[in-house]
């Protein structure tokens, strides 16, 4: 069993004593975040020109609703080694905090949601080194606090990190309404099979959704289905105001009638305020001298300020909380808050895309003190010294620190990989026995390797690289099977020194999972190298992930095999079809298809390069299990390039030629068969390789774009202009169909635009024509159109 580790003690007798003054501090800059955060939008909504006619937008509730929680973590609780993903729709919180340590600056604030500007959501792309992870569709920031929870042991546990000081900690801020994406509970169960530590949820639970409030059923569920995956539970629920008034006579029946009030009935009368709750109070607990007592102590806004005292505002408690925290153990915090909290629609259901308008924000900037003209600055209207706020601030944690992200060196790739031997092979196993040669070498690139599968790593033919590194896991656990003599030809023995995340099957955390160790290098200081492998289709089923995980930079080599109705007998239901259009539309991608394995070789190498070079992207390789005869050669430096570049002619047509077939992946022998046909009445005939239709295109437009010859037309203009041209493969015809625009050729796309079916492949691409049949027809009508 692996100890949970115990951070750093409590508070100590001199903290205690100056906690006062902590909490006047940051009480006010509580304020002035809120303050920020709601005139950043307002600015950005009512201030600014507007040229279109669009609402700019902006989340002034959702933003309250974390103003106090975000205002302690950032100024007090989070280290420079804590990793934090926001809430998305707090961005202008987070915008406010960075502004006021220092981080961001005031144009960009005056630009919130305008080009160049912060961004709506935290993009670390866009708003940089600030950000930790990136967020916008709810549920994946959350996730992704877990996976890289999991990064950060794999790199701790091999000492790829520097151990000294205590691991950081992976914190997501979530809305409550954010829990219905199933993508969070996927992720709470791996982590919890993989023993996740270090690991805090804080739910913004302010009974709010988008569109309505949040049904009372959900949340009486949350807390045990936490506990039941070994997560510690601090609920934040009433805030000091509220638990003294408990603490009066009769005191607990306001504390039973809060309890059993309706999540739609509290969140109505916060919004009507004082007069509402002493109505409803005044009507179910007159009977009580002590509430009629406490009724009679506070005016309509004391009393308002009473039953809105939630923990989730009452800085003690939140940081009471936080601080309460001092071992690994994964941690939810369930806190109470109200959304648009200090706002005049606080409250109010239909706030989520609420803005105030000119009277409110008038009045609201008299409530808060803030004169005209000092908007942004930094203390304005604010009761604590200046010199107080700034020293306060330059003093928390995060101001000193320093960068936030890494640069972590590269990892050498060697010059050239071996192809694997064989006359016949499967891109399939070609990838296998690549990654189980680099696995047998050993050295610096192979300890950086690190792969994942979501329950396919056999399947994927993963397994010779599992074989010889291992699976990773936080405690040593031995291979059942081989002690007890069973046979099998996966060796499956775990432990901390494995270099092989096993999933379960769930393709999103697939996903999450390469995301965080994609961006080990900047959030660790230590490169690793990830490979994660699944079946083709099933990229769909995490598609938001995969963006996600893009949009974010992250960078890692994805294998998608099987593909294709090549995959045949196993049937419609796993052969994929519109994924190469995925590879050729997401940005922060590159996709291949090659066919061979000598081609595979040259690919992959590449590609360890990619995923590292600064403006690289990640890449995706589309292969099949299809045994395809390898073409007997060695390759030139020069067709290296080529098959890096997208494409060469595997048959050279003469100069001229009136015909060519394009083909990419799987459907190799089919093309080269009818090539060899037709060669017989065309032999000009040519015979184009394509080995990522994504890089073609790519350099197409950007050759286009720069009034250059790109790498396609510098290959098409072999044939006469206006030349007969075939596309083929076992993937949408909209993959290659573009061809025909990049020098005027008459093309005839083939491929596959319906689900598949069972079937072997002769039967199935004979049904789907892209057998060698088909395409030979194809070509007769290209070039029945090439002489119109
Ligand atoms: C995957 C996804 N679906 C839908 C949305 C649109 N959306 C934005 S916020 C939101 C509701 C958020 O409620 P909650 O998480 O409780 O946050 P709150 O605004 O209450 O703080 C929805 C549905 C989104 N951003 N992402
Ligand atoms: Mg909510």
């Amino acid at each position: 069993m692996v100890m949970p580790q115990v951070l750093e003690g409590a508070v100590s007798v001199e903290e205690e004593a100056a906690l006062p003054d902590k909490i006047a501090c940051l009480t006010a800059l509580e304020r002035k975040v809120l303050w920020l955060s709601t005139w950043m939008i307002h600015n950005a909504n009512h201030l600014r020109p507007n040229r279109d006619g669009l609402k700019v937008g902006g989340h002034q509730a959702s933003s309250a609703s974390l103003a106090t929680l975000m205002t302690a973590l950032y100024f007090d609780v989070l280290r420079p080694q804590d990793r934090i993903a926001v809430k998305p729709h707090a961005s202008p919180v987070f915008h406010a905090i960075q502004y006021l340590l220092g981080h961001q600056s005031r144009e960009k604030l005056e630009r919130f949601r305008a080009f160049g500007g912060a961004q709506s959501y935290p993009s670390r792309t866009k708003d940089g080194e600030t950000v930790d992870f990136s967020t916008g569709s709810v549920g994946l920031g959350v996730g992704m606090t877990l996976f890289t929870s999991m990064a950060q042991d794999y790199l701790r546990l091999k000492g790829l990190v520097p151990t000294d000081d205590p691991p950081g900690r992976m914190i997501a801020l979530a809305g409550d309404a954010e829990l219905d994406e199933g993508n969070i509970f996927e992720a709470l169960l791996e982590g919890w099979k993989h023993d996740v530590r270090n690991l805090w949820w804080v739910i913004d639970y302010n009974r709010q959704s988008l569109d309505a409030v949040v049904s009372d059923r959900l949340f009486g569920r949350i807390d045990a289905m936490f506990e039941m995956m070994g997560w510690r539970v601090v609920t934040l629920k009433y805030g000091r105001l509220l638990e003294a008034a408990f603490a009066r006579p009769d005191g607990h029946h306001l504390r039973e009638w809060i309890d059993a009030c309706p999540n739609s009935l509290y969140s109505a009368l916060v919004y009507k305020g004082g007069e509402g709750w002493r109505e409803h109070l005044h009507r179910d607990l007159n009977r009580y001298p002590g509430i009629r007592a406490i009724l009679d102590d506070h005016d309509d806004t004391a009393l308002q300020r009473l039953m809105t005292n939630l923990a989730g505002h009452d800085m003690a408690a939140v940081l009471d909380a936080f601080h309460g925290v001092i071992d690994d153990r994964p941690t939810c915090f369930i806190a109470y808050t109200i959304k648009g909290y200090g706002l005049p629609f606080a409250g109010h259901k239909d706030n989520h895309a609420g803005l105030m308008n000119l009277d409110q924000m008038a009045s609201f900037r008299r409530n808060m003190g803030v004169a005209e003209g000092t908007e942004w600055d930094l203390f304005a209207g604010l009761d604590a010294p200046p010199e107080r706020l700034s020293a306060f601030l330059a003093a928390a944690p995060l101001a000193g620190s320093g960068r936030r992200w890494h640069d972590a060196p590269r990892v050498a790739v060697p010059p050239s990989f071996p192809t694997p031997r064989g006359t016949t092979l499967s891109t399939q196993e070609a990838f296998g026995r690549i990654l189980g040669d680099i696995a047998a070498a050993g050295g610096p690139l192979a300890e950086r390797i690190v792969t994942t599968s979501p329950d396919v790593t056999v399947s994927t033919n993963l397994g010779p690289w599992v074989n010889r590194r291992g699976i990773f896991d936080r405690a040593e656990r031995a291979d059942t099977f081989r002690d007890e003599k069973v046979v099998s030809a996966q060796r499956w023995a775990m432990s901390p020194r494995g270099q092989h995340i096993e999933l379960g099957i769930a393709e999103s955390n697939l996903f999450l999972q390469l995301a965080a160790l994609g961006l080990a290098g900047p959030l660790f200081g230590t490169r690793l190298l990830p490979i994660g492998t699944l079946y083709d289709p099933f990229i769909k089923r995490g598609l938001d992930v995969l963006n996600y995980a893009c949009y974010q930079d992250a960078r890692f080599i994805l294998v998608a095999t099987p593909s294709g109705i090549t995959l045949a007998p196993e049937g419609g239901a796993h052969q994929s079809i519109g994924e190469p259009l995925i590879g050729l539309a997401q940005p922060g991608l590159v996709s291949f298809e090659p066919a061979y394995a000598d081609e595979l070789a040259v690919l992959l190498r590449w590609a360890l390069e990619e995923i590292q070079r600064e403006d690289g992207e990640s890449v995706y390789f589309r292969l099949s299990t299809r045994p395809v005869e390898q073409p007997a050669r060695k390759l030139a430096a020069e067709l290296e390039e080529a098959i890096i570049a997208g494409a060469y002619w595997l048959r050279e047509p003469a100069e001229g030629a009136e015909l060519a077939i394009a083909y990419c992946g799987a459907v190799a022998p089919e093309a080269l068969a009818a090539h060899r046909e037709l060669a017989e009445d065309i032999p000009a005939a040519g015979l184009l390789a394509i080995t990522s239709p994504d890089r073609l295109h790519r350099d197409w437009r950007a050759a286009r774009a720069a009034g250059e010859i790109s790498v396609a037309e510098r290959l098409l203009a072999r044939l006469r202009p206006g030349a007969a041209l075939v596309t083929v493969g076992d993937l949408h015809p909209a993959t290659l169909s573009w061809l025909g625009a990049v020098a005027g050729n008459r093309i005839v796309p083939m491929g596959v635009d319906r689900f598949g079916q069972s079937g072997d492949i002769p039967d199935l691409y004979h049904a789907y024509h892209i057998d060698t049949g088909a395409i030979l027809d194809a070509a007769a009508r290209a070039c029945l159109l090439a002489l119109r």
